[in-house]
């Protein structure tokens, strides 16, 4: 048999209680190729819970200790999306191996597809890993693996490996051809019915090249899935789970053309699309299947637009900010909680930059409706080998922690003149303008339900016994019945930690 799993993130702010949609493409895919193949996906969250501390880690790595001893997997692969997995990832690989040093284990996922090498001089626990898409070579290892062979081997294109210290790399492989997307084999998952959140992806890729995106490094272009896929998978989705969020998981959402059928689904769709992208006209007209509309804005300021790649010229920054303004207008109108997203402290940024978002948020936060709108600002993270990492490196006065590929790279000082303290400050003011009303609540709650609480205030008393999975509250049950037992206490802690709500992001980081 074979295992797929998804860690958890140490980054609990952003936790949705969503079926691990990466892995669950894949292991689909393997499993209409190969039904013979006997396969189970895990998510360490879902089904063993999420460690609050060292001691709920180890309660968990001894429990799934113990369940790889009786599954004897041949293979395991492992997912890991963000840098706030990468840690829990590693220490996954040497816990399996520990168990038992034949399981073959491969990685995949973003982190892995452009850290592989970081990965492989950190632990020698990894046999392989896969660079970009994950299905067709996921389904050549399984079959190698299940036939007894090695699938080291030059013929499965996108493969990286290390041997007698050298790294190896086979060709990339073309783009996966979403036509053979298989549907979402829901019965791979230990317990379907326990996610409140559904995320489809309707489309890979994105062609737009913002430079502290990763999107380029899998799929540089955007691909659909054919309609036929759509439908059949969100009919399935709704039969076999008892959730009606949608969490859009597309690079760049543009399937507008899809709110008819949602609409007659029953489902409400939360997703995330470009302020230049969404045609602020068709809001009315969707407003009753929309969860959360959230737009990546991340700054105002046209030079910091034009450093980040994310508008070409100064006509298209007009556009980019009058559509702002229309979107946020229509989603106010039509009482549809938004959730603006903002990077601040970007590599080259002046107080200047700051000052312009500052003035334009003011002024967007004047036309809130009962739907309710956060800006979410954050510090910037400059993530080496990427672009915005060679920005960062050849401005003369910007200063990051350089602290490698596992690391936060925090921003500093963007520019000679402003510094982290002052960044600080204009993002609690962004943050402040945000309009908290009862229906972003609940729409938050429902899909996030840990959001900008400090990971500490995950233990407080406040919080009733049976969200925890064990007696010194270290380890938190996040299935749907423990979460809505939990979602009552919010409103105290909210009160609680508020001051800590606006803070950096390593306040929600899990001390593990
Ligand atoms: C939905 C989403 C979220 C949701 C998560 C919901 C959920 N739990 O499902 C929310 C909104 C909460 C979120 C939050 C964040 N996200 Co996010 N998110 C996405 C998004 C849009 C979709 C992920 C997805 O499901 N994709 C669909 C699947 C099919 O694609 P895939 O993951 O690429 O999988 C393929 C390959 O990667 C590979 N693969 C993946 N796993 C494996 C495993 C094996 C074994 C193999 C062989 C292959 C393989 O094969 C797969 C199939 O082809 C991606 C961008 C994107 N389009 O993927 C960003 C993305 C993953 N997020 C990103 C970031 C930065 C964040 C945040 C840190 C943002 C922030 N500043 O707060 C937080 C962190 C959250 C956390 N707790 O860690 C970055 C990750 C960068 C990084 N390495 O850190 C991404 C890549 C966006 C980007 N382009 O930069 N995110
Ligand atoms: S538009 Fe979004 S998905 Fe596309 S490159 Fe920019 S940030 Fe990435």
């Amino acid at each position: 048999m074979f295992l797929f799993i998804e860690p958890i993130s140490k980054n609990t702010g952003m936790y949705v209680p969503a079926y691990p949609l990466p892995i669950l493409e894949i292991t689909s895919f393997i499993k209409i190729n190969r039904p013979d193949i006997e396969i189970k996906v895990i998510s360490v969250a879902m089904d063993y819970g999420l460690p609050l501390n060292k001691d709920g880690k180890e309660q968990i790595s001894r429990e799934f200790s113990k369940d790889l001893a009786k599954l004897k997997p041949k293979g395991v692969g492992i997912s890991c999306t963000a840098i706030s997995q990468a840690e829990e990832v590693i220490d996954i690989c040497n816990l399996i191996k520990k168990v038992d040093p034949d399981i073959f284990i491969f990685l995949g996922g973003y982190f892995p597809t452009i850290y592989y090498e970081e990965i492989f001089s950190k632990t020698t626990a990894v046999d392989l890993i896969v660079l970009g898409e994950g299905e067709e070579a996921s389904l050549k290892i399984v079959e190698l693996l299940h036939m007894g062979k090695n699938p080291i081997t030059e013929d499965i294109p996108g493969i990286a490996w290390k041997k007698n210290g050298q790294t190896y790399l086979t060709r990339r492989g073309k783009r996966f051809d979403l036509a053979k997307k298989a549907l979402l084999n829901l019965d791979l998952l230990m317990q379907p019915r326990k996610y409140d959140i559904l995320p489809y992806a309707f489309s890979r890729g994105c062609s737009y090249g913002c430079n502290f995106c990763m999107e380029e490094f899998i799929r540089p272009h955007r691909r659909k899935v054919p309609s036929e896929i759509i439908h059949n998978d969100l009919k399935n989705l709704m039969d076999k789970i008892n959730a009606h969020t949608l969490l859009v998981s597309d690079a760049l959402f543009k399937s507008f053309d899809l709110f008819p059928l949602l609409r007659s689904l029953g489902m409400k769709v939360n997703f995330e699309s470009r302020c230049d992208v969404l045609d602020p006209s068709i809001i009315s007209g969707i407003a009753d299947v929309c969860g959360i509309i959230a737009l990546g804005f991340e700054s105002a300021s046209y030079s910091t637009l034009r450093r980040m790649n994310k508008v070409k010229n100064k006509s298209h920054y007009e556009k980019y900010i009058a559509n702002t303004i229309a979107i946020f207008k229509e989603a106010a109108r039509n009482e549809i909680p938004m959730v603006i997203f903002m990077i601040s402290g970007y590599p080259g940024d002046t107080e200047k930059d700051l000052k312009e978002s500052l003035v334009f948020i003011q002024n967007l936060s004047k036309y809130k409706g009962p739907g309710g709108h956060i800006f979410k600002v954050g510090e910037c993270h400059v993530y080496p080998k990427t672009k915005i990492y060679e920005l960062a490196v050849s401005l003369p006065d910007v200063v990051f922690d350089d602290d490698g590929v596992f690391g936060q790279n925090i921003v500093r000082q963007p520019s000679k003149n402003l510094d982290f303290g002052t960044i600080l400050d204009y993002n609690t003011k962004i943050f402040k303008l945000s309009n908290y009303t009862q229906k972003i609540n609940s729409a938050l709650l429902n899909i996030m339900p840990f959001f900008r609480l400090p990971a500490r205030s995950l233990r407080d008393d406040a919080i009733p016994d049976p969200c925890f999975k064990d007696n010194n509250r270290s380890i938190f049950n996040v299935q749907g019945e423990s979460l809505s037992i939990f979602r009552k206490s919010v409103p105290v802690l909210t009160e609680k930690y508020k001051k800590l709500m606006s803070d950096q992001r390593n306040t929600r980081i899990l001390p593990l």
